[in-house]
């Protein structure tokens, strides 16, 4: 598959929003894939929030495995880093979002109470494309305030919402940095459906989720597709799931781009498996 790399012009421009609009910010709230921890952290962050009181969501930890999403919060333990894993489309999400913010902003909102201050929290949202960041807020707001879809690039411009007259939350666009330098990462992100299918070859991409997840889960791969098996190569990985599926052309020619959409349809979806595809490195 070729290089994919894709930095369309308006990530520069949201990365200069978002550094015009940090001034006004106490929190920066980093959501991540749960699935893809490592791949879905933006490396440019470090940088751009620098100085920051920063927590990390781990969202969309229903489709991820679980023992994986304690392993990595401990690795961000590690490191200074406040992570938890979240839902934003589960009940749990704004309770567990709230605290994190409020524990993270407690110095600035004391430092302020002295003064005879009640101050108000402004926290940015911030993180890859379809990582969740518009959902939670919506989660957190009890409403539908922000536009999401199961695509990446969703948001466009920055949105404000107030969640208290004590706490704004601030939408971001989703972004990703210029060079994605690890093929192998690059492809968990198109995997999760963080960069758009458009640019890229999706029959290329679904055969090398479908032979990754043989290795990871061939059971419940074999049991979804029903004419795929551990052993089927590589090269008849699609033509397993037209066969599973009937997705036959008049003709009856195998219908490989419909088995690849709906494979990586499902695998989004969380329908194989809870599945996590980095782990933290072994620790020392
Ligand atoms: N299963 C599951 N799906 C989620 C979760 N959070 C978000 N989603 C889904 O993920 C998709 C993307 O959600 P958005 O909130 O639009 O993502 P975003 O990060 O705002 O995306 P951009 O604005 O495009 O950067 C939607 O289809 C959501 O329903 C979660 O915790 N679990
Ligand atoms: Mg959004």
């Amino acid at each position: 598959m070729p290089a994919i790399n894709w930095y369309p012009g308006h990530m520069a421009k949201t990365r200069r929003m978002l550094q015009e609009n940090l001034k006004l910010i106490d929190v920066v709230v980093e959501i991540l894939d749960a699935r893809a921890p490592l791949a879905s952290r933006n490396p440019d962050f470090d940088d751009l929030f620098s100085g920051k009181a920063r927590v990390v969501l781990l969202n969309k930890s229903d489709l991820a495995d679980s023992n994986a999403t304690k392993r990595w919060i401990s690795f961000f333990a590690r490191r200074g880093v406040e992570a938890a894993g979240v839902s934003a489309t589960g009940g749990a999400a704004k309770k567990i979002a709230v605290s994190f913010v409020e524990k993270a902003a407690r110095p600035r909102v004391d430092a302020m109470k002295q003064k005879g201050v009640n101050k108000v929290v402004r926290c940015m949202i911030v993180g890859i494309p379809n990582v969740g960041k518009s959902t939670l807020i919506n989660r957190i707001a009890g409403m539908n305030r922000a536009e999401v879809g199961d695509r990446p690039g969703v948001t466009r411009g920055k949105q404000w919402v107030k969640i208290t007259p004590y706490l704004e939350l601030m939408d971001t666009p989703g972004m990703l940095w210029p060079k994605l330098e690890d093929q192998e990462l690059a492809k968990h992100l198109a995997f999760l459906g963080s960069i758009r299918d458009e640019i890229m070859d999706s029959e290329e991409l679904a055969l090398d989720l479908l032979a990754l997840l043989q290795r990871m889960v061939p059971a419940q791969l074999a049991e979804r597709y029903g004419k795929l098996s551990p052993d089927t190569p590589r090269a008849e990985l699609l033509d397993a799931v037209c066969l599973s599926r009937g997705f036959l052309l008049r003709g009856g020619e195998l219908d490989t781009e419909r088995a690849a959409r709906v494979a990586l349809d499902e695998f989004r979806a969380g329908k194989l498996a809870r599945i996590t595809l980095e782990l933290p490195e072994a620790e020392a």
